[in-house]
């Protein structure tokens, strides 16, 4: 099957090669034999949970439209990314390559747009291509007629766009607008008979969870309770112990949980980056935003908690903000599938929901990110493509962000460039026998920085992960991830596990091996993060 679907490439490429400078059109008509290629709607969300999304079963919120791509399609049980921050993530999931290898190792250095991503691939064979919402890297982006972008991180009231390169602020909410240009652009900016590629990247729910009007009063009834492990004590884990992302210890009360009090009295260190957000907001959103939390911070005031009653306070300020952000975007979905569906375009579009990584809603007391621990390691993955993909259909096997490049590629029937590191998985969520990879690898680079979160890498297998933290620290983890799914247990070096340590030994040199990975190239990344930083000796 393979065979025959590489030797209609090759004669589709022998056939672009054969006429010189190939109009567009004559590409399109090309691709349209070609039984017509699939459109491809990529959506990602900044920060988002599995356990925030419904079809996931934690029964933290009701998120139906995000639920219907993986009831009418697929959902990943271990979809994983190999670097667990935003704009790294992005760089892996455009050019199919580990962060060593694309340059994008961590937030601070630049991304180099000149190399090769999917969207260019699908482009030279008359995709149309479309880049809209946070994509979080400097510079135009490359490899899309269309894009609107936020400026980095962007903002959740009247956010600045940069579409097709030119700045302008748009007045409302960020995810509705996103969300209105994406629609937009489908409606009104397309050829309807060219396939196309829509990446439609929402800015939430990143930190600070700013949510919409309409959702304030959302959960306001709800009391949640913290995971099991909220109250960690880090024991024989010190780069966990060293954390600064703890929700009871570094959530600010203004920035992060929105004390914002008129009277002012309360003063924190983020007060003024709080009221510079608040300030962007015009007449109306203020009221709106004041009508509920004035009472809250009234009622805060008032109650002056302490210990643990304070940390389950916050936990439950900071999940309801985080879950109302996402019911905005879980509305953007069901109108995306809406206009779908209405247009008859259900059957052949593969739409796909991810997030740039994981998220910490309370495991081990924290938020953010970074760790190779599950919550941040996992991502949310779910996938539907109804010409192929079968209602219901669960993958349990180790899927990465890696792997999305070259799996678009083989569903558009474009070669998959041998650079790249990731493998198609298109077989598998097809339901077909493949043999598939038994262990990932993962880096993370960004320290010393936001958070406190050593450097590391490592191995998983489907049981088992190992850790090596490394920089001004060295020290290992592994887990046991089938008797200790919360990983609280270190067992390096416990004797039980003396054969098993080995072999995740082993498995990390074949991974870091398969991937082209080194101690020399991450000291290279290094010195450049600290020279980029101004830390360097
Ligand atoms: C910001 C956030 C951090 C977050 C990073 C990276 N701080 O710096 O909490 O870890 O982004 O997030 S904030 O005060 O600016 O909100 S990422 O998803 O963009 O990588
Ligand atoms: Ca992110």
């Amino acid at each position: 099957m393979k065979y025959v679907k590489l030797a209609i490439t090759v004669s589709l490429a022998t056939l672009y090669v054969g006429c010189k400078n190939p109009s567009k059109n004559q590409l399109s008509e090309n691709i349209n034999k070609n039984n017509p290629p699939p459109n491809i709607i990529f959506i990602m969300s900044d920060d988002h949970a599995y356990q925030a999304i419904s079809a996931y079963g934690n029964g933290l919120n009701m998120t139906p439209n995000i639920d219907r791509i993986a009831n009418e399609g697929a959902i990943f049980n271990k979809g994983f990314v190999t670097n667990s921050i935003c704009a790294p993530s992005r760089a892996v999931m455009l050019t199919g390559k580990h962060s060593h290898i694309n340059g994008k190792v961590d937030n601070i250095q630049a991304f180099d747009w000149d190399q090769d991503n999917f969207a260019k691939s699908l482009q030279t064979v008359g995709y149309q291509t479309a880049l809209i919402g946070k994509i979080h890297m400097d510079g135009l982006p490359q490899g899309f007629d269309y894009s609107n972008v936020l400026p980095g991180q962007g903002h959740y009231y009247n956010p600045d766009f940069i579409e097709n390169g030119v700045k302008k602020q748009i007045p409302g909410y960020v995810t509705s607008i996103t969300t209105d240009i994406a629609l937009d652009w489908l409606k009104n900016k397309r050829d309807p008979d060219k396939p196309f590629l829509l990446l439609y990247h929402q800015k939430a729910p990143h930190r600070v969870w700013m949510p919409e009007a309409k959702y304030l009063t959302l959960f306001d009834e709800k009391k949640f309770t913290p995971p099991s492990n909220f109250y960690d004590d880090y024991e024989k884990r010190p780069a966990a112990a060293a954390h600064e992302m703890g929700i009871y210890t570094d959530m600010d009360l203004v920035y992060d949980l929105k004390m914002l009090d008129s009277e002012g009295t309360i003063e924190t260190p983020y007060r003024k980056n709080f009221q510079n957000m608040y300030d962007r907001m015009d007449a109306k959103q203020k009221a709106a935003w004041d009508a509920y939390y004035n009472p809250v911070i009234d009622k805060f005031k008032e109650d002056s908690l302490k210990g643990r009653n304070l940390a389950e306070w916050k936990f439950n300020r900071y999940m309801k903000d985080y879950l109302r952000t996402i019911q905005s975007v879980d509305d953007g979905v069901g109108e995306v599938l809406d206009y779908l569906d209405h247009q008859g375009l259900t059957q052949n579009t593969i739409v796909v929901y991810t997030s740039d990584q994981g998220f910490y809603l309370g495991e081990h007391g924290w938020f953010d990110k970074r760790f190779m621990y599950e919550e941040s390691f996992r991502t949310p993955i779910l996938m539907r493509y109804p010409n192929e993909i079968k209602a219901g259909t669960v993958i349990d096997e180790l899927v990465q962000n890696l792997d999305f490049a070259p799996t678009f590629l083989d569903y558009a029937d474009v070669e998959i460039s041998t650079g790249m590191q990731g493998e198609s998985f298109r077989k598998l969520v097809a339901g077909e026998e493949v043999e598939w990879r038994d262990a990932i690898y993962y880096t993370y680079y960004e320290y010393p920085g936001e958070h406190n979160v050593q450097r590391h890498y490592g191995v998983r297998t489907d049981r088992y992960k190992l850790i090596h933290f490394y920089y001004d620290e060295d020290y290992w983890e592994m887990y046991d991830l089938e008797k200790d799914p919360t990983e609280m247990k270190n067992i390096y070096n416990d004797p039980k596990y003396a054969t098993v340590q080995k072999n995740m030994h082993n498995k990390l040199e074949e991974v870091r091996e398969k991937y082209k990975d080194n101690d020399s190239i991450s000291d290279m990344y290094l010195n450049k993060y600290l020279k980029a930083k101004g830390l360097q000796k």
